[in-house]
């Protein structure tokens, strides 16, 4: 593997250990590739939990301490060239990386059912405030057989911005994505759930990479079916980073909130036997049974549990690993301290 098929890597010449790209984040564990190959990685505790290192992202490129056995450790995180931020809730509230190193911001937004040019507005926003050259994709190009007045909507909006229809099913539209899908580029799929942002990645990859699910019949919303981030490489050499789309990215409002989308789900929230019951054995749990008689569709329970539990456990994972980090470097200088006495 080489990691110039990853982008193009910021300059390292005086840094220790060799560099990487992260390509998935799982709480506090990292998927990377590097010039050895892909690999799992962990913070290094000096740099980040006790010192000021900037905690990296998907697309982000690190410095790494490669380890044949075992995680990697993540020694420091190199300059970006964009990226999109989030607000993290806590008693300090801090700014977190959410995707970086990208080089064009794919807005999608379904010609089905989705359109809606005050989200695309604010998507815009994002997308200039992120340092990248925003795309305006329209999805589902199969389903809408009268699609000028949308495209004349978005470029309305968005001037200035490339707007193209597309079809993930049919492939219309595909080759005008040519430009932008030059080796070594990043492109990030943005886009609420259900507009076909996974479907597109497998489309332009000509295989199933990324799980795909169909939308609610009812409203035409989608299933949260992806829920982290992760970069691809496609066989063209371009980069995608695929999203689970607002909510991830702190753009999430009351009526594209978690309760609204997964209301098939949160119906049966509150309604067991126990207040604190966790779901898993315990009597009288309603999310269970309604499980074992065939009401809510399991994959939907598990899709709800991922994307609630990553933002709670987020902050908390940050915290107790800068107790924990703390608590070390405190006995560590006790333990000198009592050292030079003896
Ligand atoms: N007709 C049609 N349906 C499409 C097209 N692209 C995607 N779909 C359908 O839309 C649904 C949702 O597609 P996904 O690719 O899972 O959407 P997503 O944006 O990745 O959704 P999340 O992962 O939940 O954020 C699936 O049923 C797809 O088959 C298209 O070009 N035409
Ligand atoms: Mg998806």
């Amino acid at each position: 593997m080489n990691l110039n098929d990853y982008g193009t890597v910021p300059n390292t010449e005086t840094l220790p250990g060799i560099p990487a790209r992260i390509t998935a984040q799982h709480k506090d564990r990292y998927e990377i590739v590097c010039d050895r190959g892909a690999a799992y990685a962990r913070l290094k505790t000096k740099e980040y939990y006790l010192g000021t290192e900037r905690f990296p992202t998907v697309g982000d490129y690190v410095m790494v301490n490669y380890l044949e056995s075992g995680d990697s450790q993540i020694l420091a995180t190199l300059p970006r060239r964009s990226c999109f931020l989030r607000r993290e809730p806590g008693p300090v509230p801090r700014d977190q990386a959410v995707a970086a190193n990208f080089d064009y911001v794919m807005i999608l937004q379904s010609l089905n059912q989705d359109f809606n040019p005050r989200r695309l507005e604010r998507y815009l926003t994002m997308a200039w405030q992120s340092g990248a050259v925003p795309v305006v994709l329209l999805t589902k190009a199969d389903l809408a057989p009268s699609r000028g007045r949308c495209l004349a909507q978005a470029e309305e909006v968005a001037p200035g911005v490339n707007v193209h229809a597309v079809s993930a099913h049919t492939g219309f539209g595909l080759d005008a994505l040519a430009p932008y899908l030059e080796p070594g580029k990043t492109l990030v799929f943005l886009g609420s759930s259900g507009v076909g942002k996974s479907s597109l990645v497998n489309a332009l990859a000509g295989e199933e990479i990324m799980r795909v699910s169909g939308i609610r019949e009812e409203d035409g919303r989608g299933r949260h079916t992806t829920t982290h981030r992760q970069l691809i490489r496609l066989p063209g050499g371009a980069l995608v980073i695929d999203t689970p789309g607002m909510r991830e990215l702190g753009m999430a409002e009351a009526s594209e909130g978690l309760a609204d989308s997964f209301a098939d789900v949160e119906r049966y929230l509150g309604k067991c036997r126990f207040s604190d019951c966790r779901h898993l054995r315990e009597p009288g749990c309603a999310i269970r049974a309604a499980i074992n008689a065939g009401e809510l569709d399991p994959a939907r329970w598990e899709s709800w549990q991922k994307l609630h539990a990553e933002a709670e456990s987020r902050e908390e994972m940050l915290r107790r690993k800068r107790e924990w980090a703390k608590g070390v470097a405190k006995y560590s200088r006790q333990r000198e301290k009592e050292r030079f006495r003896e």
